[in-house]
């Protein structure tokens, strides 16, 4: 080719080229195992609004070394054959570099070995039972678990309303309200107050009336609850109805808004924990309040909060590492790159922390994370000063 026939093509190839590389700045893809219907849906809907919006928000601003993230969404239902489904699919099927998800403990001990196994990070944003992270490295959570939240909540709620004994009441047969129970088993034994008896349902239980007259006739100052949100609005119902008014304390289950869709105002004074509320002004907490109520018209709540942390902590594990395209190889980078990263987000600072140690295993990560404490009043969580 001569020299001119070169400088006249030259413009030419350069723009082929760029084209070429503009096609193949590939989405990066991240699944999202997630509970969008059935009851987990009041947590499911909210942590899929949360990832949406921050995708966005990376996207917008040129997505991550130039390339765009794309989030493939499956609903597990809050169910653990279709959280196993569903990250069967998204591992095998969609190829995802990452799962967040899924929403509720109890799926993630049964989802969560299938990613282990595939080594693929499996993210939860909402898992707050113990033991989560011992089911292998892959497994990262910045869901800040219940035995971080709980001891702290006990104290505050001890304190507010001068409490001297309780009952407690939970959900025997799932992983999380079982595990919050635990906790606060042991909690309750710390700090020297005395349980004045302990009641159990199950899953998809409507009536509470038997447990609930036996913690009446039981008379404690207020009720420990480590129940998931409907059961828990029906049972703060149905002790009202039966003329008691004691306070409850509450595990993560009840941080969902949708507590007072069904308890309305008998869920008022109800303590619980969690990293996030709507009341620190942070600049980061600000501007996500300010894009989730733009987006979706409604407030945000802590699971929302979280999933956007999530999916900003694993943008900037994504800025460390050069995509390979080799699917295998880059699950590990990113595996790799993820327990270094921190980020101010809208839950305020946030850091991973190995987990506990398991013999003859290895774990994956927790968040390390303060937690706070919020009561609710006229359906609404404020901060508990
Ligand atoms: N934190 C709970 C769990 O781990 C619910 C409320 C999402 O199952």
């Amino acid at each position: 080719m001569q020299f001119k026939t070169i400088l006249k093509t030259l413009p030419l190839l350069m723009l082929a080229s760029g084209l070429a590389s503009a096609a193949h700045a590939a989405d990066v893809k991240l699944g999202l195992a997630a509970a969008l219907t059935g009851p987990a849906a009041k947590y499911g809907v909210a942590i899929k609004n949360g990832f949406s919006l921050a995708a966005d928000e990376v996207n917008a601003a040129g997505g991550v070394n130039g390339n765009k993230l794309l989030l493939v969404i499956e609903d597990e239902q809050g169910k653990k054959e279709e959280a196993i489904n569903v990250f069967k699919k998204l591992i095998f099927k969609d190829k995802a570099l990452l799962v967040f998800g899924p929403t509720l403990s109890n799926s993630a001990f049964a989802a969560d070995p299938i990613a282990n196994a595939a080594k693929v990070v499996a993210f939860g944003t909402s898992n707050t039972a113990d033991g989560i992270t011992a089911m292998g490295p892959f497994t990262f959570r910045n869901s800040v678990m219940e035995a971080d939240v709980l001891p702290v909540t006990t104290r505050a709620a001890v304190k507010h309303f001068g409490i001297k004994k309780v009952a407690i009441i939970y959900g025997n047969d799932d992983a999380f309200t079982k595990s919050g129970y635990d906790v606060f088993k042991g909690t309750l034994a710390d700090q020297k107050i005395p349980v004045t008896t302990t009641e159990a349902y199950a899953k998809g239980d409507v009536d509470f009336k038997a447990q609930l007259t036996k913690i009446k006739a039981s008379n404690p100052d207020a009720i420990v609850c480590s129940c998931l949100t409907e059961e828990a609005a029906n049972i703060i119902l149905q002790t009202r109805a039966l003329g008691m008014k004691q306070p409850f304390i509450g595990g993560n289950g009840l941080n969902s808004p949708k507590l007072f869709d069904i308890a309305k105002g008998a869920g008022d004074d109800t303590i619980m924990g969690s990293p996030w509320s709507s009341e620190n002004l942070t600049p980061a907490n600000k501007a996500f309040i300010a894009a989730y109520k733009a987006k979706f018209g409604s407030d945000p709540d802590q699971f929302a909060a979280q999933a956007y942390d999530a999916l900003h902590v694993v943008a900037a594990a994504l800025k460390k590492i050069k995509l390979s395209g080799a699917l295998d190889k880059d699950r590990i980078a990113l595996q790799q790159a993820l327990p270094a990263v921190t980020i101010d987000g809208a839950t305020g600072k946030f850091a991973f922390r190995k987990a506990p140690p398991v013999t003859g295993k290895e774990v994956g990560y927790d968040a390390q994370q303060e937690a706070i404490v919020n009561i609710a009043k006229g359906g609404k969580f404020i901060l508990l000063k």
